[in-house]
């Protein structure tokens, strides 16, 4: 840590459709008490606009001062992190350190699984299909910028990282993929039931995956259905984790982690 002045507000670069970053802020949300000796952490929110008409992600300040790869969502504190943390898991294993609630001991090792599972399906994938035109737009903007004779060698440089990064979504968007994506998160929500038939004295009430509080991987899962949801893949969400959704979705909770009330970008 850079200093011990954990009072000083964090800033979360954050997108209002961006399925990652909905993930943490729903993580906050369900956050507990913090860890003895630490304040309630401060979480402001930067809106980061990734949609392509403003593309603030490949801005140069964005770039090279808050994450290479051009993505949210990033934490930044000067105060109290060394650089800005990128990676929702990331992020998210920071905010359980402070609210151990979050991460408890006995579920630790099937949560650190679990997450790690569920974030190798592509959401992208599921959201955009394999039709999309937005990763050869952004390829293509990201090369003529390169070519601008006023722009500075570090941000070009930055640029064409970026554009390697995303010419391998424009590559990787075939019906096989998608297939494999469909089959993963059917496989996915499978584990979230059995998890849950555990423990089926439970089954009318609001409760989370393990018990009567939420932990990270209610947050990541809970919006990672929301997408399923909004898309209106029934196929891929069995109807007791259907049901299990909208109950989160009628909270506060839900309210306050996805403002616009949908996890769904406008469609590019
Ligand atoms: N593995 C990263 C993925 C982050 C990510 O792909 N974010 C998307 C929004 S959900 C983004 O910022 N996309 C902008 C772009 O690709 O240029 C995480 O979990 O934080």
């Amino acid at each position: 840590m850079a200093s011990q002045d954990l009072s000083a507000p964090f800033t979360l670069y954050s997108y209002t459709y961006s399925i990652c970053a909905l993930m943490v802020q729903m993580a906050y949300e369900m956050r507990g008490s913090p860890r003895e000796g630490r304040p309630d952490l401060k979480l402001e929110r930067k809106m980061v606009d990734i949609g392509l008409e403003s593309r603030e992600q490949l801005s140069e300040f964005y770039l090279l001062k808050v994450n290479p790869k051009g993505v949210v969502p990033v934490l930044a504190n000067e105060k109290v992190l060394d650089k800005p943390m990128p990676e929702s898991i990331d992020i998210s294993y920071y905010l359980a350190d402070w609210y151990p609630s979050l991460l408890p001991v006995q579920h630790k090792e099937a949560i650190r699984e679990l997450l790690e599972e569920l974030h190798k399906i592509s959401f992208k994938l599921l959201t955009f299909g394999t039709q999309t035109k937005y990763p050869s737009i952004a390829v293509d903007w990201m090369r003529e910028q390169i070519q601008r004779p006023d722009i500075s060698d570090e941000y070009k440089k930055a640029l064409e990282y970026k554009a390697g990064l995303t010419k391998g979504w424009a590559d990787n968007h075939s019906e096989a993929d998608l297939a494999e994506a469909e089959t993963r998160a059917r496989a996915f929500c499978a584990k979230i039931i059995a998890l849950m038939e555990k423990r089926p004295e439970e089954k009318d009430k609001i409760t989370y995956i393990f018990g009567p509080e939420p932990t990270l991987l209610d947050a990541h899962v809970v919006v990672f259905l929301g997408r399923v949801y909004e898309k209106k893949r029934f196929d891929l969400l069995p109807p007791v984790l259907v049901q299990w959704h909208e109950q989160l979705r009628k909270t506060g909770m839900w309210e306050r982690a996805v403002p616009a009330g949908t996890t769904l970008p406008p469609m590019w």
